[in-house]
């Protein structure tokens, strides 16, 4: 494998950042930090995709920067950047439109759900998301993409796109100086196997938690304080059973499992170890103990957010230097696409 091992990844900054994006993206971007070279970056630019007002959209930007920070992403041995800032995302992604075909965009799961029956009122971006999203990641040519489950067939796309563009323009890579075995771009590994890949709402346990449902009791906020955090988790639907010892039992249990799954998430343990302990507890019993570790384990993260949220000006320098260190990777390989494409520059 030529490509050097290279982790991307993003958050919208759409607002109600929740326990979803924290234990499926955030906890997990921390961890890569440890074994990989990362760059995490808060996508501004696919917010758009929906309305967003313009100064509260300012705020949502410093909210996801100040949560990478808060939960231990360091920003000097990584890069962390917003990415209207770097020109090439939207660059490249223009020749990945060109790229892509309708029908592959069409089979989108996401922009079906977001775009609901209203399709043809939805914008021209929304439907074009998965291209960006593409771009995002292969102009640094990354090749891990940590994420929630739900962006599975987003990062499958983004294989195909990287495979069709080293397929098309095979003969260009090989006269521009390029391995014709490796092709230009990687093929990026989504990396969902975190212990809580796809956190469900605490109202329905058959939707994934999300910041746009309508309830705010069926998400927990990393903004809520620790009384909104235990007020929520004592309403969370549930059934009437006993939890049970072993993982089988929780078959056809939507909600006891995802609470179960956020209990293990929280305290980095297996839902097996969990049971262990709790089985044959009540949710009387087994609510107040996840209210206690959720507190405990996010109110350091929000705590250090509300702090970072404080000092803004420090927020937008961090933004700024992550922008150009990320730009001075992407400008060399946007300059080696358009060699590829047969652009003069
Ligand atoms: N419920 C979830 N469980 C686990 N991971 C999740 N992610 C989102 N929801 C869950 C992961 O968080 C990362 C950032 O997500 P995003 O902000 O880019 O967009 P999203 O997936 O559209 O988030 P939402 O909350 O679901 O927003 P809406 O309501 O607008 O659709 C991604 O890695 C995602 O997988």
């Amino acid at each position: 494998m030529a490509f050097k091992p290279l982790v991307f990844s993003g958050v919208q900054p759409t607002g109600n950042l929740h326990l979803g994006n924290y234990l499926g993206a955030i906890k997990r971007f921390v961890e890569m930090q440890k074994t990989h070279d990362c760059i995490y970056c808060v996508v501004d630019l696919h917010a758009v995709t929906v309305w967003q007002d313009p100064a509260e959209l300012k705020t949502q930007i410093r909210e996801v920067t100040a949560a990478f920070l808060a939960a231990g992403i360091d920003p000097a041995a990584h890069i962390v950047f917003n990415q209207s800032q770097v020109a090439e995302h939207a660059e490249l992604a223009w020749v990945f439109n060109c790229v892509a075909r309708m029908g592959w965009l069409n089979r989108m799961t996401q922009f079906k759900e977001k775009a609901g029956k209203d399709r043809e009122n939805a914008s021209v971006g929304l439907f074009a998301y998965p291209t960006l999203m593409a771009a995002d990641i292969l102009v640094y040519r990354a090749t891990h993409v940590p994420v929630g489950e739900d962006q599975k067939q987003h990062l499958e796309l983004a294989r195909d796109i990287a495979g069709k563009f080293n397929t098309d323009f095979a003969a260009s890579i090989a006269a521009n100086g390029h391995d014709p075995e490796d092709g230009f771009f990687p093929q990026p590994e989504p990396l969902t196997q975190g212990p809580a890949p796809r956190v469900m709402s605490l109202r329905d346990g058959t939707k994934k938690m999300s910041k746009s449902d309508p309830s705010d009791y069926s998400r927990i906020a990393l903004a809520d304080d620790a009384d909104t955090i235990a007020q929520k988790i004592r309403k969370a639907r549930t059934d009437p059973d006993a939890l049970p010892s072993e993982l089988e039992g929780l078959k056809g249990r939507a909600e006891a499992e995802n609470l179960v799954t956020i209990f293990a998430a929280l305290a980095d343990r297996t839902k097996e170890d969990v049971l262990r302990e709790y089985g044959g507890a009540q949710f009387s019993t087994f609510k107040p103990a996840l209210a206690d570790l959720a507190v405990a384990t996010l109110s350091p993260v929000t705590g250090r957010m509300r702090d970072l949220m404080a000092d803004p000006a420090h927020i937008d320098s961090v933004l700024k230097d992550g922008g150009a260190r990320a730009s001075a990777i992407a400008r060399p390989v946007m300059d080696a696409v358009k060699d590829i494409v047969g652009f003069l520059r």
